[in-house]
């Protein structure tokens, strides 16, 4: 019993003795870059999504998850359902299983970085996917890979444009703004404020999130068409929360797309329809098919690339004149 005893208490020491000389802990925290990535036959990346409560992630899941299968690697997947907790709590396992690779689709700026942060100490690399994280907390270059994304700003301008264009530059308009701190929902409004800026026959009489989520869109656009019954556009960060505010639109017996014009970002099927339909303008493209950038963004890290600030996905411009053709291979 007592030689037991000892030996146990043996091998205790010899292992916090191991665990202090730093033999079993890395820590990536102080490197000035990112992490890196062994060249493998394999490898075991996690891709953290942050819901899939919307057409436009559910094709980004399943654009992950086919590129994955077919280079034959294993995807730790996880779905935070819209909660930042969630999320940083996903990220903390991955660190716990250890996979090559993280990544994130971070669902606000800030709040996330962290999290980012805590994957470098345990030296695990990452790449942001369609969202950003904030630069003064967790820095592209050094604290992560890069960003793989579309340009937001540009997306908000050109929808702006063509808006302007197609009310005669006169207009009320009401705003969808998409999840709060998230970078799609600061860069669209910053593109399309100040494109509408220009026009002094336009005004953007209210703003408010709906959370990038069609019921929530609804529920606030039903609100605002009542604070401002004289509103004659609705622009939405995205397609889902057009689709709610055309809902509305309708229950508050007014013409989509004739009374109201409805302008909004991604290109989901929904809103082919609904624009070949007549009740939408026009939708500037985001594409969600990430699946073949994201892994050979991450292969060329491991061969030793190194990567800008961000990697920019193009985007292109759907609406009455192109809707139809686009509409098969919509999402
Ligand atoms: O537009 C939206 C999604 O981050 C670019 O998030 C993405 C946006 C996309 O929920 O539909």
């Amino acid at each position: 019993m007592k030689k037991t005893l000892i030996i146990i208490f043996g091998v205790l020491v010899l292992f916090s003795l191991l665990s202090a000389c730093g033999g079993t802990t890395a820590n990536c925290a102080d490197d000035p870059k990112p992490p890196p990535l062994e060249k493998k036959d394999t490898y075991k990346v996690g891709f953290s999504q942050v819901e899939t409560n919307n057409p436009w992630r559910i094709a980004q899941t399943e654009s992950m998850k086919a590129e994955a299968a077919k280079l034959g690697y294993e995807l730790v997947y996880t779905d935070a359902g819209g909660s930042e907790a969630k999320q940083i709590a996903d990220v903390d396992s991955m660190i716990a299983q250890q996979v090559d690779l993280i990544f994130l689709a971070p669902r606000s700026e800030q709040a996330l970085a962290e999290a980012v942060l805590k994957a470098k100490a345990a030296c695990i690399p990452m790449i942001m996917l369609d969202r950003d994280v904030d630069h003064s907390i967790a820095a592209p270059g050094r604290d992560y890979i890069t960003m793989i994304g579309s340009d937001f700003v540009l997306e908000g301008e050109r929808t702006a444009e063509w808006l302007a264009n197609a009310v005669n530059e006169e207009a009320i308009i009401i705003e969808l703004e998409g999840t709060v701190g998230s970078s799609p929902a600061i860069d669209r409004k910053k593109g399309f404020d100040d494109k509408i800026a220009e026009y002094p026959n336009m005004t953007i009489v209210a703003s408010q999130t709906g959370d990038f989520a069609r019921d929530k869109g609804r529920q606030v656009a039903e609100t605002l068409m009542q604070a401002h019954p004289d509103a004659t556009a609705i622009y939405a960060h995205n397609d889902e929360m057009a689709m709610g505010a055309i809902a509305a639109i309708e229950a508050a017996g007014k013409v989509p797309g004739v009374d109201i014009m409805v302008v909004s970002i991604d290109g989901t099927a929904d809103a082919a329809q609904a624009i070949i339909d007549g009740k939408m303008g026009a939708t500037c493209e985001c594409s969600p098919k990430f699946g073949p950038k994201a892994f050979e963004t991450m292969l060329s890290y491991a061969d030793g690339y190194e990567f800008p600030a961000k990697i920019t996905n193009p985007d292109r411009f759907f609406d009455i004149t192109n809707a139809a053709d686009y509409l098969p291979e919509a999402y």
